[in-house]
């Protein structure tokens, strides 16, 4: 069984630039469009205070309190906030060229860039802080708005001329202000090699928190496998947007991409195969590992699914016993859904059941464990609420909470339990019920965030089952108030999904993403009081030339007016796979 070689497991903190290339082809793609779309990018405008995705919760520009870092600033941190400093110096470096050294916090040392962690950091006196440090000293900022608290994710950014300071209760707050002070830099700062570039920072104070504790992106590696730094490379890309949670869709019909010690044919027989008649794959454990450390870094939760009574396709032909009729059914490279389930009425089911998701939940450092439930089309209602109920309770056992998509709503209510929504009607009163006997919702609405929808009737990949979705589609409706009878304190945050029938590589994988990504970030991270599309249209138009910059493929939606309008056919050119629904 071919697993695809990845580098060694140990640190999950290498820069992606120093990884071999996994999929030249797929690489080179995102190159030549980055290339053409570089090309065609007018040189961005000078960057605003306010022109951050997503929109901060409150900014106040001071337009004579610009800072320009120099080749000789240092960063200057608290320990605990130290890795926050080493991943914010190896944003800047290869752009700027600049050496930023890291010093402790506990040192006097100088410093223009001060990442500070403090447990009651908006009461701070100005005036000993001021004292005490020159960045503070020396601007007119400190009358900023402030919150209650930062909780577990804010932070707060001052730009003055003698430098930035951030300032947060958490290395999470640290290091999303981290992610704001990259995009408060000239567009070059993404550039992977060093630029001759005024590097200022604009003026003023943000004071930033989120609106929802679970903002997040699925990639489904199931039905097209992707390699391991294919993966680190998407959480950098929710890191960027302040997304906290990767929720991988790991098994399927066409794939099993987790190995299991205890039943070893799942990944070695049941990743062997992928939509298409490709060679599939799957992840030891220590790749699984390496994904959770890469993205706990970068203060994002790994959520496992394991798709479950139905969508087992591949289990079934490693373990004919799980099947209903006990014989293996053939392989399955196609695209239709509902037609496979594990037998509910074989105890060997729920040994199978408890075993995965005891390997999985010990793998897994984060809360939740995903247990899928969707489209068992060929289990009897009845049937299929005793199955879950009992999965619910095995999962539990783990310690960890449910996931599952809203078809589990029918099934008993399990503590904390939470329901991902991929409806396309907000009108759904079994859901609303289940939230009403204590469930929570991550929202998911097909017809919204489903990233895996064509932006228009010629995307060349993709489905339209849930309607054509380019930016605005994706970026104008409300994760609170969507759906009926749910109130928004039952809202855990928004998902957006990439299912991967039609999605072969990291380039389509990326087109399909960017611009929707930031779109749902911003719909997770920020008040709705910033809510309006004419201003982020023209935030999101300033990102282009950043992901040109960066290498990073997208669709060139005519929703947004990037910098010049005769922007670039990025798009991969393969021919649409077929519907599926
Ligand atoms: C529905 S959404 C599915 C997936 C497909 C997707 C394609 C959900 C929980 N199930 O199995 O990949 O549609 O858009």
């Amino acid at each position: 069984m071919p697993t695809i070689p990845t580098t060694p497991a140990e640190s999950g903190a290498e820069p992606l630039d120093r990884l071999p290339a996994q999929q030249p082809a797929a690489a080179e793609l995102a190159r030549t469009a980055a290339r053409r779309a570089g090309d065609l990018l007018a040189p961005p405008a000078p960057v605003r205070l306010g022109d951050v995705v997503p929109a901060p919760e409150q900014v106040l520009p001071d337009p004579a309190a610009d800072f320009t870092l120099s080749a000789g600033a240092a960063i200057r941190v608290s320990p605990a906030g130290r890795d926050v400093a080493e991943q914010l110096a190896e944003w800047l470096r290869p752009a700027t060229g600049f050496a930023l050294p890291i010093a402790d916090g506990s040192l006097p040392a100088e410093g223009p860039l001060v990442l500070t962690l403090s447990e009651a950091p908006l009461t701070e006196p100005a005036d000993a802080v001021a004292a005490a440090d020159p960045v503070d000293a020396a601007g007119p900022v400190d009358a900023a708005g402030s919150l209650d608290g930062f909780g577990d994710e804010g932070y707060r950014l001052r730009v003055t001329p003698a430098g930035v300071r951030i300032t947060a209760a958490t290395a999470a707050g640290l290091f999303h202000g981290a992610q704001t002070l990259r995009q408060l830099l000239p567009a070059s700062i993404d550039s992977t090699s060093p630029v001759t570039e005024r590097w200022t920072v604009p003026g003023g104070s943000i004071v930033d928190r989120p609106r929802f504790p679970y903002r997040g992106a699925m990639l489904d590696v199931a039905r097209h496998f992707f390699p391991v730094e294919d993966v680190l490379r998407v959480v950098d890309h929710l890191a960027r947007y302040k997304l906290n949670h990767l929720h991988l869709h790991l098994t399927d019909d066409q794939g099993w991409r987790i190995a299991v010690d205890s039943w070893p044919r799942l990944a070695e027989v049941g990743g062997a195969t992928e939509v298409g008649g490709g060679p599939g794959g799957y992840y030891t454990q220590a790749d699984y590992r390496r994904i959770v450390a890469y993205a706990a870094r970068r203060h994002v939760t790994v959520v496992p699914e394991i798709d479950l009574p139905g969508h087992t396709n591949a289990a079934l032909i490693a373990y004919p016993e799980l099947t209903p009729g006990k014989i293996a059914p053939p392989p399955y490279t196609g695209t239709e859904v509902g037609f496979s389930y594990v037998d509910p009425a074989d105890e060997r089911t729920y040994a199978f059941v408890a075993d995965v998701v005891g390997e999985v939940a010990a793998l897994t450092p984060g809360p939740w464990l995903h247990l899928g439930g969707d489209e068992a089309f060929k289990v009897p209602a009845d049937t299929y609420r005793a199955f879950i109920k009992r999965a619910q309770t095995l999962v539990a056992a783990t310690g960890k909470t449910v996931v599952g998509w809203h078809q589990l709503a029918p099934a008993g209510h399990v503590d904390g339990r939470v329901l991902q929504w991929w409806g396309t009607n907000g009108d759904d009163p079994e859901t609303a019920e289940a939230v009403r006997r204590g469930a929570r919702l991550i929202l998911s609405p097909g017809n919204r965030v489903y990233l895996d929808m064509k932006y228009a009737a010629d995307t060349p990949i993709g489905h339209d089952w849930a309607g054509l979705i380019d930016v605005r589609r994706a970026y104008d409706w409300d994760p609170g108030t969507h759906l009926t009878g749910v109130p928004a304190a039952a809202v855990l945050g928004v998902e957006a999904p990439l299912w991967t029938e039609s999605v072969t590589t990291l380039a389509e994988v990326e087109f399909m993403l960017f611009p929707r990504l930031p779109a749902v970030a911003e719909l997770g991270w920020s008040p709705r009081s910033t809510h309006d599309w004419a201003g982020f249209r023209e935030r999101l138009a300033a990102h282009g030339p950043r992901w040109a910059a960066a290498g990073i493929t997208f669709h060139p939606s005519p929703d947004v007016p990037w910098p010049t309008p005769a922007a670039i056919p990025t798009q991969p050119t393969r021919d649409t796979t077929a519907d599926t629904h």
